[in-house]
């Protein structure tokens, strides 16, 4: 991302953390040892930029085909000095269907992603077993011999094909690790977060018809799947 959309992006994040105190997180679930925000694309126009960026689109296009839309938009802050690793997970619980892949995440580094300050691992590969890790591993918690640590640079977007197995790690740091995850889904599976429920007429006014596809704000089928089966987390009850 831009400098300035880096910039943009922790000062909105900041600010909200600041605002929602004890609340943050909570149109979702929150989490022992991470902040959480939920519910962004109706927290500031940052946010609509974001989810939107074309070169992303085409990353989220290659794992998901061409018809997909937000599942939610999220941010992840892993506390200083804490021990808020994750069980390896696909999110969402997703699992592949005959169909193919269907739910593919992006994660936007806020703060440098290092060895130490809670950077997520990956299970490359993962994807294609059609596994949950909760069902084909003994302990989800343990390190796993395949797992990879994902580092990198403010700034850095990373997409992934979330069925892979991931989970965050401990921050042996004094430092918050922040990510934001703008979370896709295919065309025919709920949202996580269902969009039309959550944005407030304010901000569904102000969007464009190609932000309203986006975020299958017109979208019969979405109205009718993300209304009964929205909430779907790979780890958080
Ligand atoms: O560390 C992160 O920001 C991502 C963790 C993750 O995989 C999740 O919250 O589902």
């Amino acid at each position: 991302m831009s400098a300035a959309l880096l910039e943009g992006l922790r000062r909105r994040v900041d600010e909200l953390f600041e605002a929602e105190g004890a609340r943050a997180g909570s149109e979702f679930k929150q989490e022992p040892n991470a902040r959480r925000l939920a519910n962004l694309v109706n927290k500031g126009e940052i946010f609509e930029r974001a989810i939107s960026m074309p070169e992303v689109l085409a990353c989220v296009e290659q794992v998901l085909g061409p018809r997909f839309k937000l599942s939610s938009l999220n941010v992840r802050a892993a506390d200083p000095f804490s021990d808020c690793s994750q069980p390896l997970h696909a999110d969402s619980g997703a699992v592949a269907d005959e169909h193919g892949y269907w739910v593919c995440n992006s994660v936007w580094m806020l703060d440098d992603f290092t060895r130490e300050n809670g950077a997520i691992r990956m299970v490359p590969g993962s994807h294609r077993w059609r596994r949950l890790p909760q069902d084909a591993l003994a302990d989800p918690v343990a390190p796993h011999p395949g797992e990879v640590l994902l580092t990198g640079k403010a700034g850095t977007v990373v997409v992934m094909n979330a069925h892979m197995w991931h989970g965050a790690t401990a921050n042996r740091t004094g430092g918050q690790r922040r990510a934001m995850h703008a979370f896709y889904t295919r065309w025919d599976k709920p949202q996580q977060q269902y969009q039309k429920k959550l944005l407030s007429p304010e901000a569904q006014a102000r969007l464009s018809p190609e932000l309203r596809k986006l975020l299958a704000l017109d979208d019969a089928l979405n109205d009718e799947l993300s209304s009964r089966f929205s909430g779907a987390s790979g780890f958080l009850k």
